[in-house]
């Protein structure tokens, strides 16, 4: 059979595929998979995969930005093998499947990276990128690469209007990616109807301004998408493919139209549009036999690749560079030295201590700011700057830099961290949650924690961002209140492996507290301080901590016994069971948890919440700490 008469069966039958699990599941996105059927058939035979495994390091990584063109992506990991069984298809979007409404890392085989967000998986693609260039510096050598793979991303108009495609790709076109190929499903359509509606920028011209190559074909046309690609692959810089594609390519009148963006076609549409392809309109779920063998060949052909690498790998030179990569997969934290801190300090320095002990120890141990290392004390000294060294340069690229810390974080070896201030990581939410959704072990430091921050006053002074990182679920919250919380709490989250943790720190210096008198740091609260018949528990975090022992000391001169417990991590204190958390705040005392922020969430453990009600205010912390009621005795007036 002519190659280009195999390919266009090859793509019917995804067409069909994905038709078909919308219309059974009568919701879902059947425009995108068809319009990118032609171009998926061609990429098929330029991705080097091995559906055995997985996990195969040297793999090509696929980012379909677009998540909502899973009836795209499952059909192709039940085409190329990865274990999807025709059920799971017709089990699409229902309760339980391995196929949901859209892609989720860890949940079914072959997904790289939870996406669906739009926007995220062009910023993931650029940290697949920027992670392959990282172990390639680590571990390749002039005589011999052992990375040396391609990043792929299909993204579509939404993905290129959202704006952290353009800090992403920015940073992509500083650092010369020149192994990462994004094919932009250029259809004009997107939910409303044409993208005349919305965007009229000039593409090329804005990715030529950032650095890369951009190049276009006709994503219908199989030579001219093949020879695209090919280019792609040779290129220098990261590259752009502008494929002009029809939205829902071979569905009869609904062809090119919006409202095949994400409905169902009807069952008249779809046996019409099969009839027209030559296949069988009575035949639902179904691929011919030559076209899954042609697909299934990814299977023999990837396991041949993996080989050969592995074979590459026992020629001598490599035999070294193999070295330099198991140091890199060397997870034993064993070997940290932790610091100890004994005067008092900003937990934005202590944390940077352990960061630097960290890196010491960990060879994959790497990460970098949005502008703010000086601040946020988060250089890794003698380390060097990325892609050779461990100090990244994100720029001003809250959004960005943490999907690509988060791709950076599933590509294999890494532990990657990020950090601004802590008021900026609304900037980089989306990207946070991804994290948490999909278990990722990215590790945030958040550094400026409260009105502490001072002169900057409220446009930089967090209020509502501990309740809003505390709401989101497997992601944990620190706030230290000294070095020894802030060591406790980086050993922990580093036993984590499939949760975020974050560290929030102090601008200002805090003093050193107590060891707990009862419980564990590592359990997020403990019993801090006690008095026997205690009537009163005092709960805090953080810089509060303080202000809670010197308010306890002034009730005792009161002669009223009190408690402190200290929660420097309230995510995982209320995971502790009933009879630990009754242990340290005793239930029959009056509790009353002291916080600078917003504080909603205590409510869950405390009868009494002095928090932030309003926004911060510029001035010397100290006196803003004072007007908003953070003293001993505005806290004994408010609790008589
Ligand atoms: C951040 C974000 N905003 C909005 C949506 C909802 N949404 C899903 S697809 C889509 C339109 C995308 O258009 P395009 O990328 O051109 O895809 P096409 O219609 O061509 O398949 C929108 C607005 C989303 N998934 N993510
Ligand atoms: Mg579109």
């Amino acid at each position: 059979m002519d190659v280009n008469v195999m390919r266009k069966k090859m793509a019917d039958s995804i067409r069909f595929l994905a038709a078909d699990m919308v219309q059974r599941a009568n919701s879902g996105h059947p425009g995108a998979p068809m319009g990118l059927a032609d171009i998926a058939v061609v990429l098929s035979e330029h991705l080097n995969h091995n559906p055995k495994n997985p996990s195969w390091l040297n793999r090509d990584r696929l980012v379909f930005s677009g998540g909502h063109a899973t009836g795209l992506i499952y059909s192709l990991y039940y085409l190329w093998g990865y274990g999807l069984e025709m059920e799971d298809l017709k089990q699409f979007r229902q309760l339980d499947s391995k196929t949901p409404g859209h892609p989720e890392y860890g949940h079914t085989q072959g997904i790289e990276i939870t996406t669906g967000p739009l926007g995220q998986g062009v910023a993931n693609a650029v940290g697949f990128s920027m992670a392959s260039k990282f172990v390639g510096a680590q571990v390749n050598s002039e005589t011999a690469d052992l990375i040396d793979h391609n990043v792929y991303c299909l993204c579509g108009d939404g993905d290129l209007e959202e704006g952290i495609s353009y800090e992403a790709c920015s940073l992509a076109g500083h650092n010369k990616l020149d192994n990462l190929i994004v094919i932009y499903d250029s259809n004009r359509i997107t939910i409303e109807g044409s993208t005349d509606l919305s965007i009229s920028e000039n593409i090329t011209q804005r990715f030529e301004a950032q650095g890369w190559d951009v190049l276009s074909c006709d994503g219908h046309d199989y030579d001219d998408i093949d020879a695209t690609i090919t280019t792609a692959k040779a290129n220098t810089k990261p590259t752009l493919i502008i494929a002009n594609t029809i939205i829902a390519k071979g569905a009869g009148k609904l062809e090119g139209s919006h409202h095949a963006h994400g409905a169902p076609l009807g069952e008249e549409v779809i046996a019409e549009a099969k009839k027209a392809a030559g296949f069988d309109p009575e035949k639902k779920f179904f691929v011919p036999e030559d076209v899954m063998a042609r697909f299934r060949c990814a299977i023999e052909e990837g396991d041949l690749l993996e080989r050969e690498w592995i074979h590459r790998q026992k020629t001598l030179p490599l035999m070294e560079q193999n070295e330099a990569l198991s140091a890199l997969e060397n997870t034993d934290l064993s070997r940290i030295q932790w610091p100890e801190f004994e005067k008092a300090d900003a937990t934005r320095n202590t944390n940077g201590k352990i960061l630097n002990a960290i890196a010491r120890a960990v060879p994959s141990f790497l990460g970098g700011s949005a502008d703010l290392s000086p601040s946020n004390k988060t250089h890794l000294n003698d380390m060097g700057t990325y892609p050779k060294g461990r100090n990244i340069y994100f720029g001003i690229r809250e959004h960005a830099m943490a999907s690509i810390a988060n791709a950076m974080a599933v590509y294999g070896p890494l532990k990657p961290f990020t950090s601004t201030f802590f008021v900026f990581s609304d900037y980089l939410k989306p990207a946070a949650r991804i994290a948490a959704l999909a278990g990722i072990q990215q590790f945030f430091v958040w550094t400026h924690d409260s009105i502490g921050v001072g002169e900057d006053g409220p446009t930089h002074e967090p209020i509502e961002q501990l309740s809003q990182f505390r709401a989101l679920p497997n992601f944990y919250v620190w706030r230290p209140a000294d070095g020894a919380e802030n060591v406790a709490a980086w050993k922990t989250a580093l036993a984590m492996s499939k949760s975020p943790s974050a560290f929030v720190c102090s601008r200002q210096n805090l003093a050193v507290v107590p060891a707990p008198v009862k419980g564990d740091i590592s359990r997020g609260g403990y019993l801090l301080a006690s008095d026997i018949n205690a009537v009163i528990t005092l709960i805090a975090s953080g810089s509060e901590v303080e202000l809670a022992l010197k308010t306890k000391e002034a009730l005792n001169e009161k002669g009223v016994p009190a408690n402190v417990v200290s929660v420097p991590c309230y995510d995982l204190f209320i995971e502790q069971d009933a009879a630990y958390i009754n242990e340290m705040i005793i239930p029959d005392t009056k509790k009353v948890a002291i916080e600078a922020a917003r504080g909603l969430e205590w409510y869950k453990l405390a009868d009494e919440v002095i928090g932030m009600d309003t926004f911060g205010a510029s001035a010397p912390a100290s006196q803003l700490f004072e007007k908003f009621g953070f003293t001993v005795d505005a806290i004994l007036e408010k609790i008589k």
